[in-house]
């Protein structure tokens, strides 16, 4: 522990003056919630003047927030924070000097999550940017989620490189991962739990002291800055891991002809202490953009930091596993839907397909790595047209998105359900078919929301994910 370190912050006093580095989701409430709390004196939000995102600046400074979709509470304590002189935005960043702390909340996605690399560009820059102004006996913390490892790495190599300052010594050091969810993103801040890691426990002490203030039913949860990446990226990778499992169970039960949700219900009612079992739900993807990387940056810190992997199957592990399995399941989808077209003598080559849903969760306009994009690129290689629905989605590059149910559902070949919008839970089989136009048209249910018997029935052929005891029904004649 660095008796330097104490005395500098000592003599520096209380946290007063504090800078968040990203103007996004996460780093908009942050600010704002920081610049609310009592404790501190103002809040300097620092975004950069690029074409893309420098609009920001004088947006946040007119107390307008940039964040699409309801944000409970948002924009009325950013209106109440600017109008008290509480927090300022600027793309001048040599007013970090002036700041007792600085927060970093900069997107780190993957270029590509097969080579595990991550890419660190964006935040790089932003700690190049502190490291050129930081001043002594600053506490600098990273929200961003990054590989385990980053922080006593490669941020603090770029920050004592930048600023002539050792970490740990002359300036402290932390990370306390973001956990927040659009749509809840004050209540979240506010109320989760807060993991927050120094690279020693003076610079753990000091990271207390500036997320304390905003935490109202939240408590801290301090450890070691490793610690708080491994714990970011593994609470992620375990839901990764849980979902994988239950995608698992349905291609079994599939492949042993029960209903996985059956099954499902069966072990959830294994309840007690100690003994529940957290089954989650089965379909026909994972997307958005926490679980699709979270586990590889936990698998390279890992590969990284650890010496030699001990795993009884070889190097990769169940985690890696996982993704493959949840990755697998558009094309799984895929699968189920050529089996049914062959049920019905019906050639891929040309045939139409209703894609219903295109957002990665339901009832929400968010695209991230939605699964129901590798669907449609394999249907396309096999020769159908798709046409995409979905009731929440404006836009997507290069892919024309319908809010118009009954004119994507005329003509159709095959419905896919990909998303479970609660629009899709009240579709009437009779309709359907009637605006199929086809005898015996397929629909393939990726989130189990629909009633197999009433498609079947009307003469649909049906296939769902898990739907072992369906999905070789017999064909029922056209009406
Ligand atoms: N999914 C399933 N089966 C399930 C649950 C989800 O297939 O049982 C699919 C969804 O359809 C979606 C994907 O997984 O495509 C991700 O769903 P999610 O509910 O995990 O939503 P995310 O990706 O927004 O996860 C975020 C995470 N929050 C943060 O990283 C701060 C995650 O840790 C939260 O647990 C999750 O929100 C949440 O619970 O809302």
């Amino acid at each position: 522990m660095s008796s330097r370190l104490q005395s500098i912050i000592d003599a520096k006093g209380p946290i007063r003056k504090i800078g968040v580095i990203g103007m996004g989701y996460v780093g908009i409430p942050a600010a704002v919630l920081f610049a609310n709390a009592p404790a501190f004196e103002s809040v300097r939000g620092f975004q950069r003047d690029s074409p893309s995102s420098g609009y920001k600046v004088a947006m946040l400074n007119r107390g307008e927030s940039p964040l699409k979709g309801e944000e409970p509470g948002l924009e009325d304590l950013l209106g109440k924070v600017v109008g008290a002189g509480k927090f300022r935005c600027t793309s001048d960043f040599s007013e970090i000097a002036e700041c007792d702390a600085v927060t970093l909340a900069i997107q780190t996605p993957f270029k590509d999550p097969k080579d595990l690399i991550p890419d660190f560009s964006a935040l790089i820059e932003g700690l190049r940017a502190v490291g050129r102004y930081l001043s002594e006996g600053t506490l600098v913390v990273l929200e961003s989620t990054v590989t385990p490892g980053t922080t006593a790495g490669m941020a603090r190599e770029i920050l004592e490189e930048e600023s002539g300052l050792i970490a740990g010594e002359e300036f402290a050091l932390a990370h306390a991962p973001e956990r927040v969810m659009v749509g809840r993103l004050l209540k979240n801040i506010r109320e989760h739990d807060r993991i927050v890691g120094g690279i020693d426990d003076v610079s753990t002490r000091r990271a207390v002291e500036l997320y304390s203030p905003v935490l109202t039913t939240g408590k801290i949860i301090p450890m070691t800055a490793t610690a708080a990446e491994v714990t970011k990226t593994a609470e992620n990778a375990f839901r990764d891991l849980q979902i994988a499992a239950a995608n698992q169970l349905a291609l079994h039960c599939e492949a042993m002809g029960v209903n996985v949700y059956d099954v499902r219900a069966g072990i959830d009612s294994l309840k007690g202490e100690g003994i529940t079992r957290a089954v989650l739900w089965p379909g026909a993807g994972v997307g958005g953009h926490c679980l699709t990387k979270d586990s590889w940056h936990l698998e390279r810190g890992a590969q990284v930091l650890g010496g030699d992997l001990w795993y009884p199957h070889g190097a990769e592990s169940i985690f890696g596993v996982a993704r493959k399995i949840n990755e697998f399941m558009p094309r799984h989808m895929v699968h189920l839907t050529l089996e049914g077209l062959k049920r019905t003598d019906k050639s891929p080559k040309g045939a139409k397909v209703a894609l219903l849903g295109w957002a990665f969760i339901q009832n929400s306009d968010d695209t991230r790595n939605t699964p129901a994009e590798p669907y449609l690129a394999a249907m396309e290689e096999v020769g159908a047209r798709v046409w995409v629905h979905d009731p929440f989605v404006d836009g997507y590059p290069r892919i024309e998105v319908s809010h118009d149910l009954e004119g994507t559902l005329a003509g159709a070949d095959v419905v896919t359900i990909f998303t479970g919008h609660h629009h899709y839970a009240s579709l009437e089989a009779a309709q359907v078919k009637e605006l199929s136009g086809r005898e015996h048209p397929v629909i393939v249910d990726g989130r189990n929301v629909i009633d197999p018997d009433a498609f079947i029935r009307e003469g649909f052929v049906y296939k769902g994910i898990g739907r072992g005891d369906k999905n070789s029904h017999g064909v029922a004649p056209g009406r």
